[in-house]
Parts: structure tokens; C-alpha cells; sequence
């Protein structure tokens, strides 16, 4: 009896494993993973920002190339709307910034708004969901739909610094030193 019991919660942890599976995207080296439970942008934001995947800090998946707007829609997402780390809330009408991640308060570099969107509807959409169409974008939830629930796509990559680490430049300077050493040995190969 204790060993059914025990073989069923194997199983059980198995089948949730799987089913929140991250995936890595070749283009940048992040990890994305799809949470299918319907929830607002606020909500979706607080969770994905208390998520860590190997080490890795989560947040709402901030998009800044085509290829990593259709892998995530599309692989990521299986087409479902799902809500991204962007907002103009704030801000001046349509001007769009990230509010998460390593693009915290950076303007958006990529866009991929659905025909006629972003149009701030209603008294107000100030969140963005994609796969509105196939893999584009619009602009909705608060203030005007604050009740608006849809899925959502969790970003984990490692914290990114400006200052490079010690290890990097150690590496770099043995770059050079190894580059310095094929030069010598090609002035003396052209001497001999
Ligand atoms: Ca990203
Ligand atoms: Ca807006
Ligand atoms: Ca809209």
C-alpha cells in the first residue's frame, strides 16, 4: 500500500515537470517557459519576477527580435495569447518601455503590433499581449480591462553586468597574447 502510494507521487511530480518545461532558444542562449494559467499583467509580472530557473532570474519576456518574437509565440506559446513585459503605463501615450529584465526601461527596439494596434482603447490598454493575430501584438488590460486574464511567458537568463569579469579579461588577454605569438610566428615564416 505505502509503495502505491509512493509510485503514484513519483508520477505525479514527473507528469508537473514536464508540463512547466523550459526551453532554450539557440539565438540568445535564454530560457522561456509558458504558464498557461490565466492571470492580469500585474499578477503575471509578480510571478514571473519570483521565478528562478538554474540559477536564473525570471521575468515577463521582453522581446527584441524577430526571431525571438516568433520562437516565443510560437514554440513557447502554441499561438495562445500570452502577456509580455511591456507597458506605457506612465508614460506618455504609446511610448512603450520594458519593465523587467536585463531591457528594464528600455524603449522598444522591436515591435510587432497587430493591424490598427497599439490604439489605447476604451480609456485605456496599456499591456501587451501576443499572439492577438499569429505572433503580433496588442495593446490591452488596464485601465480599461483590468480584469483582462490570459497566459503568460516567463524569460530566465543570467544577470547581465557592464563591467566584463575578471575571468573575461583574463580571457581576453590571453586572446591577445595567443594572437601576438601567431603574428610572430608569421613575420619569421615571411623572414625565413
Ligand atoms: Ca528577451
Ligand atoms: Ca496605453
Ligand atoms: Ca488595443
Amino acid at each position: 500500500m505505502i509503495r502505491k502510494l509512493l509510485v503514484g507521487t513519483a508520477v505525479g511530480l514527473a507528469l508537473s515537470t514536464s508540463a512547466a518545461a523550459q526551453v532554450q532558444w539557440s539565438g540568445n542562449g535564454h530560457y522561456y517557459e509558458y504558464v498557461q494559467n490565466a492571470a492580469t499583467w500585474a499578477d503575471a509580472f509578480a510571478d514571473a519576477n519570483s521565478r528562478t530557473f538554474m540559477g536564473m532570474q525570471g521575468y515577463l519576456a521582453t522581446i527584441t527580435s524577430a526571431g525571438e518574437n516568433s520562437f516565443t509565440a510560437t514554440t513557447v506559446a502554441g499561438g495562445n495569447q500570452a502577456w509580455l513585459g511591456g507597458s506605457d503605463d506612465g508614460n506618455a501615450v504609446n511610448s512603450w518601455t520594458w519593465r523587467n529584465g536585463p531591457e528594464t526601461g528600455q524603449a522598444f527596439s522591436f515591435t510587432a503590433w497587430a493591424f490598427g494596434e497599439p490604439n489605447d482603447c476604451c480609456g485605456g490598454e496599456n499591456y501587451v499581449v501576443t499572439n492577438w493575430g499569429t505572433e503580433t501584438w496588442n495593446d490591452i488590460g488596464a485601465p480599461a480591462f483590468p480584469n483582462y486574464a490570459v497566459g503568460y511567458i516567463v524569460e530566465y537568463s543570467p544577470i547581465t553586468t557592464a563591467v566584463p569579469e575578471p575571468e573575461t579579461y583574463a580571457m581576453m588577454l590571453a586572446g591577445l597574447g595567443l594572437l601576438g605569438f601567431a603574428a610572430r610566428r608569421r613575420k619569421q615564416k615571411t623572414a625565413a
